[in-house]
């Protein structure tokens, strides 16, 4: 009599209560396929509290001040390895995590620089920090033979000045943006040299008057309206930028180029905060990420290269066969991981990211 109810009692107890559990993830904008939070909510009775952010500062701020209450959340590598030894997150318990055997072990071996061991994070997607351009307007201004796969278009002024009319935008970015014009200089991307970043500076200054806004994320709808000619922006978004204004079919085409200079490759890692209200859910949440039909399906949606390898088979072979969005090892050659940045440093960086926003 008691075998048959013991047997049953914990089965009903788990689905009570997998229906009273809620997941609470904080993701980059325009980072998910349309389905995704519906089918994680069929298959394991959690619910989501679903926010945004185009910014790791933000990220950054909220995980420093404690109690976000988040169970999941999406920094990039070279934020998370300053925050895993500040005690910001906890381990992951991988027992909880089968799917982790569908990682790639390249991306693994990549991000365990900034999470030695993987021991506190899963690689969500990866990409490029790029140019994305209006191509009719640009060709209009620069000319066909113009610098269209370099980092010309913006740090050359001349360049720069003929796109001012067109609409110039930057990410609201500081580690981003000084790589970028480091990289240019032909400096170390990841130097924290002052004299390199006041080179870096300078020359982000000479273009300054040229640039109508910084901003993180607006970028994509912009591009997408023929509203700016140029971006710097995530690889993925321009492609979403792209393939709205072709859908849109109002005579926009917008492209994404990797420049010939090389660009920043990035990861970004979901982590569980170590004050997170439900780990439980936020180890079901990204075991489920790591679906290969769910990997996928996001990257088919957002354009993102996804770090699962058994995914790749339901990867659209246009995407998966892309060199900007899963890059060849020649175009990998091309591209600087972005590190962490020293306490110290960030000090500088954010007062001259400062002085080059206000123009001063
Ligand atoms: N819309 C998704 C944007 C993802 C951007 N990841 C940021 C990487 C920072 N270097």
């Amino acid at each position: 009599m008691h075998k048959p109810l013991l047997l049953v009692l914990p089965v009903a107890l788990m689905a009570s209560s997998a229906h009273a559990q809620t997941v609470n993830v904080y993701n980059w904008s325009d980072y998910i396929a349309e389905d995704t939070l519906e089918r994680f909510q069929a298959e394991t009775g959690i619910s989501v509290n679903y926010d945004v952010f185009d910014s790791n500062e933000i990220v950054e701020a909220k995980l420093l001040a404690g109690n976000s209450g988040y169970d999941v959340v999406v920094p990039s590598g070279f934020f998370l390895e300053r925050q895993i030894p500040i005690g910001l997150f906890q381990p992951l318990d991988k027992s909880k995590l089968p799917n982790l055997a569908n990682l790639d072990p390249a991306i693994e071996a990549i991000v365990a620089e900034h999470d030695p061991g993987n021991q506190y994070a899963v690689t969500y997607m990866w990409g490029t920090t790029g140019l994305g351009y209006n191509v009719n307007e640009v060709i209009a201004r620069v000319g066909e033979d113009g610098p269209l796969d370099s980092w010309d278009l913006l740090f050359d002024p001349e360049t720069a000045a003929k796109l001012a009319d067109c609409g110039i935008s930057v990410l609201d970015a500081p580690v981003e943006m000084i790589s970028a014009a480091l990289n240019y200089l032909g400096l170390d991307a990841n130097s924290e040299d002052q004299a390199d970043l006041d080179q870096a500076e300078a020359l982000l200054a000479s273009v300054r008057p040229h640039i109508r806004m910084f901003h993180s994320s607006q970028y994509i709808s912009d591009l997408a309206n023929g509203d700016i000619c140029l971006a710097v922006g995530y690889s993925g978004d321009v492609f979403i930028a792209a393939d709205r204004a072709a859908e849109a079919d109002r005579g926009v085409e917008v492209a994404y180029v990797i420049p010939e200079e090389g660009a920043s490759l990035w990861f970004d890692m979901m982590a569980i905060p170590a004050d997170a209200p439900n780990p439980d859910a936020a180890h079901a949440f990204i075991n489920f990420i790591l679906e290969p039909e769910i990997a996928a399906g996001i990257t088919n949606y957002v354009w993102y290269a996804n770090p699962n390898a058994a995914a790749d088979e339901f990867v659209d072979p246009e995407i998966l066969e892309d060199p900007a969005i899963y890059p060849t090892d020649e175009v990998m050659s091309n591209l600087y991981p972005l590190k962490a940045k020293s306490p110290q440093f960030d000090r500088l960086l954010t007062r001259a990211w400062t002085r080059i926003k206000t123009g001063q």
